[in-house]
């Protein structure tokens, strides 16, 4: 069995994971962002949220950078939560 160094690195850090296990960070696409004060009321209301850390903006891009602890939220809820306040959204990369 032939495994690529890159698959390998992945597979020893998801064995080491639970180890340090938070923060992570995820990337929520919100292609209804489409005036500057938007992610300022995503922002206030994902920092709301229990778990969430930190909500960067990259408003040129409409994406958010969210921290958070994945012992306490997940992607799916901070989604679910965009969404709740009119603005749905993805998860571009599940990847710290
Ligand atoms: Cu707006």
């Amino acid at each position: 069995m032939k495994i690529a160094p890159s698959a390998l690195i992945t597979l020893l850090f998801a064995m080491a994971s639970p180890v340090w296990a938070a923060p992570r960070t995820v990337i929520v696409k919100v292609p209804g962002m489409n005036c500057p004060t938007c992610p300022v009321t995503i922002k206030k209301a994902l920092l709301k949220d229990k778990g969430v850390e930190n909500v960067a903006v990259r408003y040129d891009s409409k994406e958010l950078v969210v921290s958070f602890d994945d012992e306490r939220t997940t992607p799916d809820a901070i989604m679910k939560s965009t969404a709740a306040i009119g603005f749905p959204s993805q998860i571009v990369n599940r990847s710290r």
